[in-house]
Order: C-alpha cells, then sequence, then structure tokens
C-alpha cells in the first residue's frame, strides 16, 4: 500500500497532487527535473514583466503595487545587485543631483575632500560613523518628547496576537522589545524636522545616490532588554533590506549605546554588487543566524556600533546587518532612508505641524526630496 504523507502545513493541494504523482510515476519526476531550468527563466521573465508593469503604475498613481515591489526582491536575489544599480543608473539619468547649498550641518561643515572621503568609504564598506552629530541637550530633548507619545508595541509575540496594541514606552518597566512611534508622530518632532531638511544629511544621501534624494522612509523608536532570545521582529538578526532600488540609511543614536543597549551590526562590504553568495541569496528575505554570516564573512569584518547619544552611522542597509539583541538598559534610535526613487513600499509620512521653517523652503526648493511627504497645510 502506497503510504501518503500528509502534506505540509502551508503547501497547496496543487503541490501536493504533483509530488504524490511524481513519486508514482518515475518519467513524470524526469520531467520536471528537465523543466527546471526553464521555469527558472520564467520565474525571472515574470519577474521582469511585473516590475517593469510595476514601475508604469507607479509612474502614474505614484504607488507601487505588490508583484511590482516583489519583482525587485527576487530579481535582486537572482543578480546580486547588479539589476538594482542597472535601475539606478537609468533614475539617475532621469533625476540627475540638485545644486544643493554648502553641505554645512550635524554630519560636520563637510568639504569637498570630507565628502570625497565619506563616499569612498561608503562605496567599499558600506558604512560611516559620524560621532558627536548631535549634542547631548538635542538627543534629550528628543528622549523626552518620544516619552509623551502612544508607540506600536512591536516584537514577535505582539505580531503573533494580530494588530499591535498602543501604549506607552516604561523606561522602568519595558513590555516588549520594540516600541516604535507612529510615521506621523515621528515627523511631528521639531528635532526631527532640523534633521531631514540638514544640508550634510542631504548632500551626504544624493552624492551615495548619485541622483537626487527622497526621504522615504521616518522611523523611530525604542529597543528594550525585555528577552533572552533575539527578535525577528525586531530585527534583531541578519539579514538585508530590499525596500527600494537603491537607498542610504542614517541610524541615529538618541541614547548612549553601549555593547549591552542592541547597537546596530553591520557585515563591512557585504552590500557590494555580488557580495552576498547565491546559496545565501536564494534563502530569500529571512533572518540568519550570526554564526553562519560572521563565519562566511569574517570576524574582522563583523561591525557592532557602539556611541555615545548623537552618534549617526550611514549604512547602504543593502548588506547584512541587524540590531543586536539587548541585554540591559534601552536604545532610543531614529532612523532614515533616503533613496533614489520611492518605487517599493508605499509608506508615506505626514507633516501634521510645520515647526522649522527651513523644511518648508527645502521643500519648495528640492521637491523631490520630500515628494513622499504629506504636508497638512499647503506650502
Ligand atoms: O534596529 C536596528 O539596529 C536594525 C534595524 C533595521 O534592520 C533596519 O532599519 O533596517
Ligand atoms: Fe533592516
Amino acid at each position: 500500500m502506497a503510504v501518503t504523507r500528509p502534506s505540509k502545513p502551508g503547501q497547496s493541494p496543487r503541490v501536493t497532487f504533483v509530488r504524490r504523482l511524481r513519486r508514482r510515476f518515475g518519467f513524470i519526476d524526469s520531467v520536471v527535473v528537465a523543466t527546471r531550468p526553464l521555469r527558472w527563466k520564467l520565474a525571472v521573465v515574470r519577474a521582469w514583466v511585473a516590475l517593469v508593469g510595476g514601475g508604469l503604475v507607479h509612474w502614474v498613481r505614484g504607488q507601487t503595487p505588490k508583484p511590482g515591489h516583489l519583482a525587485l526582491v527576487t530579481l535582486f536575489m537572482e543578480t546580486g545587485g547588479r539589476v538594482n544599480d542597472t535601475l539606478a543608473g537609468a533614475v539617475a539619468a532621469f533625476h540627475p543631483p540638485y545644486a544643493l547649498p554648502p553641505a554645512h550641518g550635524v554630519l560636520g561643515n563637510l568639504d569637498a575632500d570630507n565628502l570625497g572621503r565619506i563616499q569612498e568609504q561608503l562605496e567599499r564598506d558600506g558604512y560611516y560613523v559620524f560621532e558627536n552629530a548631535l549634542s547631548p541637550e538635542f538627543c534629550d530633548n528628543v528622549v523626552r518628547q518620544s516619552l509623551e507619545l502612544d508607540y506600536l508595541i512591536m516584537g514577535d509575540e505582539a505580531v503573533a496576537q494580530g494588530i499591535p496594541q498602543l501604549g506607552r514606552f516604561d523606561r522602568a518597566q519595558p513590555m516588549a522589545p520594540q516600541y516604535s512611534a507612529t510615521r506621523d508622530d515621528t515627523t511631528d518632532i521639531a528635532e526631527v524636522q532640523q534633521l531631514i531638511s540638514d544640508p550634510s544629511i542631504i548632500t551626504v544621501a544624493q552624492n551615495y545616490l548619485k541622483s537626487k534624494p527622497i526621504f522615504t522612509g521616518i522611523y523611530m523608536g525604542w529597543s528594550a532588554a525585555v528577552k533572552d532570545t533575539p527578535d525577528q521582529n525586531a530585527a534583531q538578526e541578519f539579514h538585508w533590506d530590499m525596500e527600494r532600488i537603491k537607498w542610504l540609511r542614517f541610524f541615529i543614536y538618541l541614547t548612549d549605546v553601549g555593547p549591552e543597549n542592541g547597537p546596530h551590526c553591520f557585515i563591512r562590504g557585504s552590500h557590494r554588487t555580488g557580495a552576498i553568495p547565491p546559496d545565501l541569496l536564494k534563502l530569500g528575505y529571512v533572518r540568519h543566524r550570526d554564526g553562519s554570516i560572521i563565519q562566511r564573512y569574517g570576524h574582522e569584518n563583523y561591525r557592532e556600533f557602539t556611541g555615545g547619544r548623537g552618534t549617526i552611522v550611514a549604512e547602504d542597509s543593502r548588506g547584512f546587518h541587524k540590531g543586536k539583541m539587548p541585554t540591559s538598559g534601552d536604545r532610543l534610535l531614529l532612523a532614515f532612508e533616503v533613496s533614489n526613487t520611492t518605487f517599493g513600499v508605499n509608506k508615506r509620512h505626514l507633516i501634521r505641524n510645520v515647526h522649522v521653517p527651513r523644511l518648508v523652503e527645502f521643500a519648495r526648493q528640492y521637491p523631490r526630496v520630500y515628494r513622499n511627504l504629506d504636508f497638512a497645510k499647503p506650502l
């Protein structure tokens, strides 16, 4: 009697049916094996069709259909980043850099030499650390305001329960590994508006992208030591991001971050085209254990960014990165994603109130930089 194995959870009846046929009839199995390369090619052709179709919809409506974004992820996995590079070249041709004011701001009064050095390190290593970019008073002001907000309470347990709950973050008694501020609360903080209209941040991003930059993601959240295993939802295991075609992230520490407070970590050089080997890419958009990644790239390429509050790390998070699981205390992080296009994940930000006049001035002068923001009152 043939043993019928139960279908795996989540496996479609069609897949189960084909599996049974393959087990029973050898020739069906050989056909499936022989046509595998063709199906692989079809998957790539399908991804290109979805990408081009998604690109057209995005161009007309400003919104990316989900299959379009998924196609970008597929093509990244298939080509190790070559598709992203080609598309980024095309975007740069359509949206060449702005003539920006001098790059004076929180990252320093950057001249051509400084900018050249930063660019070189970003391209080679995938990150650049700016120490003491923000004053302790600036950071403490944001911390104070942040403690008056209601947060989306995140983490694997919260996600398993369904819709995230809203609640305050109590530093003395954290209940979850991550508390994420809502997007519109984040952009209602004056200090955040100062930073998104900071010429040094905009210039470093524009140089890296080689085209007009756009603030596509503005995130603020607390991480806290509440668990003894890394939380996947809170990005505490190695992964690569793929929300956009090309982007640069700024990780801004608003509290002091020592080794125990969950420092951001990165694998030097893993952002480069072809730097993630096909067998790792094939695993998909998943979280990886520390051991497997550090062993693969060597301990000498592992970076753990500890630093006082006011430290800013610029990073191409196409490379392997994670937030280390905090073992005591907490960390308030502000993170900007600055991209060459809004194609990808659809998430806009609202500016409820303008606290910084320079933001309006810049939004008028450099509209593409702010095209992912909606202003509640017309400019
Ligand atoms: O919390 C961190 O340091 C990592 C966050 C992360 O993975 C990301 O912003 O893409
Ligand atoms: Fe990430």
